[in-house]
């Protein structure tokens, strides 16, 4: 009998990259997804079967982290052995915009599925992944950070997952679930979502590399990431579930670097390189060949609290899991770059605009 899985949070990029790995790994796959007025599922279209076949490996519900009795009555319906939980309204700066809306579905959610594993009596069986953040450690208190670092979240978005953290630890040590937290650093892939500061970075170069845009404008360039693969991340979710005793990790490169350096990097790829010139608000990124001013600064997306720095020790999950990242930074802005430009060429290519 293959093993089951539900993924929420199917459509986004780590439930792509996780359904992608569980069926190499030959699971069933059950996906949440949130009724949309478009289609939302290009992310997993090259997973997905056609319902009517025999059987189907991969099986979209809609749901909603804001639904209870929706994710009681999808678990009660898949009888998971396992679920991992990555639906959330994922994006920091947009909590600040919808901080109620995000504890509903990045804080309550996670409560809502730990609850129906209880209620429909589960928890010999169901093993659950909770997706923690390193945005929990927010204002800097030590680094690198590690399981044992102390939390101080700076976002309605990591407030909410902190709730997420300890509700998950909380049902695990109240009840004996089998419920894990994966603290994971930003993970980026060429699939990511446009309005994280990568995925803009390497649109932005590509567009301009097509000559399809002058400028990219971005909020903070000092703040500083440990930015991996999310290929490489899924894995580690995994590994955390096959554990016989459940437990919280970190999934981390270990290495740390600033935005205006990834904005570097992107533009080495299309052999541009970046001179900086003024500072805070006047700064401007101008390209060293032709003196046009290919980045500016735009206070729009500063944050109204920021985490200036972010770099993670994986060292439990390298000794524990047998974990670890396999994608260097160079390699995953390279990736990055190269499906931006094709991207941005086909885009402009369908419209009969050929570049
Ligand atoms: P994405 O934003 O790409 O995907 C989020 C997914 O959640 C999408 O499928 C989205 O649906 C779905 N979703 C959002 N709100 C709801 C809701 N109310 N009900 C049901 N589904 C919902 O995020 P990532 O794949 O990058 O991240 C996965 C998880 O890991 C998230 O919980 C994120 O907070 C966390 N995380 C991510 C890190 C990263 O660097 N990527 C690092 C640490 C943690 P739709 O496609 O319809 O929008
Ligand atoms: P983050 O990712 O907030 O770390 O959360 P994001 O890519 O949005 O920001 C990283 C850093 O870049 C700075 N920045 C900008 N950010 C965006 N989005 N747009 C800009 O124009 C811009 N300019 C500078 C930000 O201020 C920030 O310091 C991501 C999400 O995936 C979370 O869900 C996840 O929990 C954490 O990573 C780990």
């Amino acid at each position: 009998m293959s093993k089951v899985a539900l993924i929420t949070g199917v459509t986004g990029q780590d439930g792509a990259y996780l359904a992608e790995l569980l069926l190499a790994k030959g699971y069933t796959v059950h996906g949440i997804k949130r009724r949309s007025s478009s289609f939302n599922t290009g992310r997993i279209d090259h997973l997905y079967q056609d319902p009517h076949d025999e059987d189907p490996r991969l099986i979209l519900h809609h749901g909603d982290m804001t639904d209870a009795t929706n994710l009681i009555r999808v678990v009660q319906e898949v009888q998971p052995d396992e679920i991992y939980n990555l639906a959330a309204q994922s994006h920091v700066q947009v909590s600040f915009e919808t901080p109620e809306y995000t504890a509903n579905a990045d804080a309550i959610g996670p409560l809502r599925l730990l609850e129906a594993i209880r209620i429909l009596n589960l928890q010999d069986k169901t093993r659950f992944y909770q997706a923690s953040t390193s945005e929990l450690y927010g204002m800097v208190q030590q680094v690198p950070q590690s399981e044992t670092t102390p939390f101080y979240p700076r976002s309605p978005y990591a407030v909410a997952k902190l709730y997420g953290y300890w509700i998950t630890v909380n049902y695990r040590e109240a009840y004996g679930l089998h419920a894990s937290n994966g603290i994971l650093f930003n993970h980026e892939s060429p699939i990511r979502g446009e309005t994280f500061v990568t995925r803009k970075i390497t649109r932005g170069v590509a567009a301009i590399h097509l000559g399809l845009q002058n400028c990219i404008h971005l909020g903070n360039l000092d703040a500083r990431r440990d930015w991996g693969h999310a290929r490489d991340y899924v894995e580690g979710m995994w590994r955390i579930l096959q554990q016989e005793v459940a437990d919280d990790y970190v999934l981390a490169t270990g290495e740390t670097h600033t935005v205006r350096s990834f904005v570097e990097k992107a533009f080495a790829h299309t052999g541009r390189q970046i001179d900086w010139r003024g500072d805070g608000v006047e700064e401007v990124g101008v390209c060293a060949e032709t003196g046009k001013t290919f980045v500016k600064v735009d206070p729009r997306y500063f944050r109204p609290t920021e985490v200036d720095l972010l770099i993670g020790n994986p060292a439990r999950a390298h000794d524990r899991l047998g974990w670890r990242h396999k994608t260097s930074l160079d390699d995953l802005v390279a990736e990055m770059v190269a499906a931006d430009v094709a991207n941005v060429r086909r885009e402009h290519n369908q419209i009969g605009r050929h570049v």
